[in-house]
Formats: structure tokens, C-alpha cells, sequence
């Protein structure tokens, strides 16, 4: 059994990365978080991979920050800890990455997704999840705000209203009624999970990875974008996707009536 915090491997074009301290239901100290950037920095120089699974070992996905790291602790002087540094150091730099890689990044949230790591699901570009998990705002409930983009992504998937009711409350909502909000792709059965997040990243490692960057891009572009600055993006990028070698081969591929060999160039 391996000792570290995050566990890498690849297969079929696709990494899978998993957050390897069941025993503290996955939570992120500072070893966990320097290991899991690791871990994205190897598939981002790795050309052969072409997609990214992310999950959890054992029965949770994250709890989220390791409320028992002694940078979490009040100073001997009373005064709290700097949180605000942890971010900067250690949240900030996971989510930007998550949202830069040019490859898909799937989460397979296979359990309880709480704090920050509800977020950092939230961060990836699909969401699927175990019927039996559950997302959980959990700051309010430990006298924080929601960070790892928490307060960026949730609004714009589910709502002013139903962001402000799980911030506030921080109730733990199901992995169904995250799919029934849109919060998330889809809900599976708990078995089923691995599984579907596999043949999904396969299928997206097997597709014009080019496109499906700009695409990201273009999606996350579009958070704060105007109109008219989103068109004039969607021109620039067309341009590129329309210069790629997976565009000759899809377009020929649609003229001959066969099925397209994409090399993700
Ligand atoms: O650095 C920064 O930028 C700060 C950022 C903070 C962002 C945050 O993430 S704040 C929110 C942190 N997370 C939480 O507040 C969640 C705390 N955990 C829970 O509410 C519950 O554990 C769960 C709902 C996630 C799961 O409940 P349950 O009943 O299935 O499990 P449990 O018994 O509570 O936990 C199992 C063990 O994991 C337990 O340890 P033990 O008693 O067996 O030795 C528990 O203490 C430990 N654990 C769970 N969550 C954390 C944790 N240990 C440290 N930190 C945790 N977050």
C-alpha cells in the first residue's frame, strides 16, 4: 500500500488521480496539496495523456481542509491563523490549475465532498458523482466562507438562492438532488461510478483534445465575459480549432462516413 497522500496512474490516454488519506477522509494538508499539484503538473507535461480523472480513496472523496493542521490552530497569542494565506498558497493555485490544464478534468466524487473539496469538484470541467455522496458547504458551520471558488462557481451553477441556502445552512445536499439542481453532470449508482468516469474520460482522451481546450476555455471565458467580448473570443478560437489536424480529420471523417481517428493535435 502505497504512503502517499495522492496516487497517480495512467491508462488509455487517461490519469487517474486519486487523494489517498482514507483515514482523514481524504482531507488536505499541506503534503496532500504540494503532492496533488504534483500530480497535475506530470499530466500537464505528459503529451500521451488526454484526459483526468479525479477522486477519492475510500468511503469520502475530500473533507476538506484538515481542520487539525497546526497552521489551523489559534496563535499562542490568541489571535487566529492566517487563512487567508493558506489560500493563497495552496487553494487558489489547485483551482486556477484545474481550470487551466488543456485536458478534460473529470471529478468521480465516489463520497462525502466537504469544504474546499466540494468546491475543488466543483472547479473540474464534469461533475459525476455516487448516488451515495453528498456535497456539503461546510464552512459556515466552522465560522468560515466558502473559498475554492465556492463563491464564484456555486451561484453561477445552481442560483443566487439556492447558493445562498447552502452557504449559509451548509446542509449536506445528495448527489441526485446535485444533478436535479444542475450542479453537477450526472448521478450514478455507487458501483457504476469508476466505471462511467472511465468510459467518459476515454471517450473525451480519444477526441480532439485541441478543441475540447478551447472549449474549456472558452466556457470559463464566458463566467465573465461580455457579450459582444465572447463572440469576438469565439472567432479568435474558432480560428485555431479550424487550423488543428483533428479538424481535417473530423471534417473528412464526417464526408467519408467514417467514424475519426483524432490524435489530439
Ligand atoms: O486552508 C485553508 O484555506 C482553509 C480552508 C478551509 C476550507 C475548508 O475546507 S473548511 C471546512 C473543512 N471541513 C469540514 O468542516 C468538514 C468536517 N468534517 C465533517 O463534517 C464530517 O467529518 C463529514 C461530514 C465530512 C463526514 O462525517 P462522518 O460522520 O462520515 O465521518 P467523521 O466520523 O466525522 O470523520 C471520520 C474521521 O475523519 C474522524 O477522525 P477520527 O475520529 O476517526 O479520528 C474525523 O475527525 C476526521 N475528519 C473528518 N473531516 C476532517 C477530519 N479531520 C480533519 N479535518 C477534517 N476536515
Amino acid at each position: 500500500m502505497s504512503d502517499s497522500t495522492v496516487l497517480y496512474e495512467t491508462a488509455e490516454g487517461v490519469a487517474t488521480v486519486t487523494l489517498n488519506r482514507p483515514g482523514k477522509l481524504n482531507a488536505f494538508n499541506a503534503r496532500m496539496h504540494g503532492e496533488l499539484m504534483q500530480a497535475l503538473d506530470r499530466a500537464a507535461e505528459d503529451d500521451a495523456v488526454r484526459a483526468l480523472v479525479l477522486t477519492g480513496a475510500g468511503r469520502a472523496f475530500s473533507a476538506g481542509q484538515d481542520l487539525s493542521e497546526p497552521s489551523f490552530a489559534a496563535k499562542e497569542n490568541g489571535e487566529g491563523p492566517d487563512i487567508g494565506d493558506s489560500l493563497r498558497k495552496y487553494y487558489n493555485p489547485l483551482i486556477r490549475m484545474l481550470r487551466r490544464l488543456e485536458i478534460p478534468v473529470i471529478a468521480a466524487v465516489n463520497g462525502v465532498a466537504a469544504g474546499a473539496a466540494a468546491n475543488v469538484a466543483l472547479a473540474c470541467d464534469i461533475v459525476i458523482a455516487a448516488r451515495g455522496a453528498s456535497f456539503i458547504q461546510a464552512f459556515a458551520k466552522v465560522g468560515l466562507i466558502p473559498d475554492a471558488a465556492g463563491t464564484y462557481h456555486l451561484p453561477r451553477l445552481v442560483g443566487r438562492a439556492r447558493a445562498f441556502g447552502l452557504a449559509m445552512l451548509g446542509d449536506a445536499i445528495g448527489a441526485q438532488q446535485a444533478a436535479d439542481w444542475g450542479m453537477i453532470w450526472k448521478c450514478v449508482d455507487d458501483d457504476a461510478l469508476m466505471g462511467e468516469a472511465t468510459t467518459i474520460a476515454r471517450t473525451l482522451a480519444a477526441g480532439p483534445t485541441r478543441s475540447l481546450a478551447l472549449i474549456k476555455e472558452a466556457l470559463n471565458a464566458s463566467e465573465s465575459n461580455s457579450f459582444g467580448e465572447q463572440l469576438e473570443l469565439e472567432r479568435m478560437l474558432q480560428q485555431v480549432a479550424g487550423k488543428t489536424d483533428d479538424y481535417q480529420e473530423g471534417s473528412a471523417a464526417f464526408l467519408e462516413k467514417r467514424r475519426p481517428d483524432f490524435k489530439g493535435r
